[in-house]
């Protein structure tokens, strides 16, 4: 039997930019801190280009310039000994723009004591985007709704850009809103991501379709509901936050939802989720959605 083509690999879509250059202090040597040198790095944005390249949207996409400002501000900033801790510090800095999934910084030091004739001497480095991300499942349709959650969840889990899954317990919910219909099957995912958000949540919105879900009514009956509640660490560098309709980050709703709250608590007793300018721990946010009919499942 013929053996099936081998699908390509998909090729990130990159952002470069070369050659931005700043005066600096780094190196181990006490007349490179006085004296300094000139820095110079090149980086490489990998970032899901779709959705600027349709819609023609700065904000669908990472401003190169800011990217740049941030390197010169490391060049040129406080002095360390190796090129290797720069070019680590512009990666990070870079990686907290939640569209880039990873980056690859090469640093050069053209004018570095070496001693002999030298042409120019670089540190490269890739490093990925690794945040935390929380996910709220639920499903009141379908023959087995708590075990298309439990499947959705395996689903989840193998998925490439999901590292680390753990699922809640499930919890049996009376329906908040919509019409009448029967009652939910929810519970909670944790992982760590290399995803941009919006990727993200195209790959939940393709694991909805592919559990048969269809969009009639809003908040109505579904055979399986995936909504990203947070990306990153609140109050960290590392925190998605956004007011796009079509993602808005955290979740606007998860704040007063029993039914996102009880299964995040129970799986992560420390949890906090950013409600306007703070950051409340979802016990005390629990705490004040009490009487909306969410029970463990028996
Ligand atoms: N969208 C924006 N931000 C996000 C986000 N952070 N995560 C957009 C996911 N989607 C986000 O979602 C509607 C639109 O929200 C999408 O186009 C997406 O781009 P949807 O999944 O098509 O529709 P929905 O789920 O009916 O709407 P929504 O507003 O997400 O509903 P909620 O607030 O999540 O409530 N009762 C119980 N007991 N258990 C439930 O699970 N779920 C809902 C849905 C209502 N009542 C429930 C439950
Ligand atoms: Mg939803």
């Amino acid at each position: 039997m013929p053996e099936a083509p081998v699908p390509a690999q998909r090729r990130p879509d990159l952002i470069t930019l070369t050659g931005v250059s700043a005066y600096g202090y780094h190196g181990v040597l006490a007349s490179e801190k006085t004296d300094g040198q000139e820095f110079c790095v090149d980086l490489a944005l990998e970032v899901d280009l779709s959705r600027a390249a349709a819609s023609d949207d700065l904000a669908h996409t990472v401003n190169y310039a800011e990217v740049a400002a941030d390197a010169v501000a490391l060049l040129a900033g406080p002095s360390q000994d190796l090129i290797e801790t720069v070019a680590g510090q512009i990666a990070d800095a870079t990686l907290t723009r939640p569209l880039v999934e990873a980056v690859e910084v090469t640093l050069h030091k053209p004018h570095a004591p070496v001693g002999v004739p030298f042409g120019d001497v670089t540190v490269r480095l890739r490093r990925e985007r690794d945040v935390p991300v929380v996910i709220a499942l639920g499903a009141n349709l379908g023959a087995d709704p708590a075990d298309a959650v439990e499947r959705a969840a395996e689903r989840l889990s193998a998925h490439p850009g999901l590292r680390e899954l753990v699922l809640s317990p499930l919890f049996e919910t009376d329906p908040v809103g919509g019409p009448e219909q029967p009652v939910y099957l929810n519970a909670v995912a944790l992982a760590r991501t290399s995803l941009a958000p919006w990727r993200l949540l195209a790959a939940l919105h393709a694991l909805e379709a592919d559990f048969g879900r269809t969009r009639e009514v809003r908040w109505g009956a579904r055979t399986l509901d995936l909504d990203l509640i947070q990306v990153g660490v609140p109050g960290t560098p590392s925190e998605a936050v956004s007011h796009d309709p079509e993602l808005t980050l955290p979740h606007p709703r998860a704040r007063e939802r029993g039914f996102v709250l009880a299964p995040w608590h129970a799986l992560d007793p420390e949890a906090a989720l950013r409600v306007g300018e703070e950051v409340v721990p979802v016990v005390e946010l629990l705490a004040s959605v009490s009487g909306q009919g969410v029970r463990p499942r028996a």
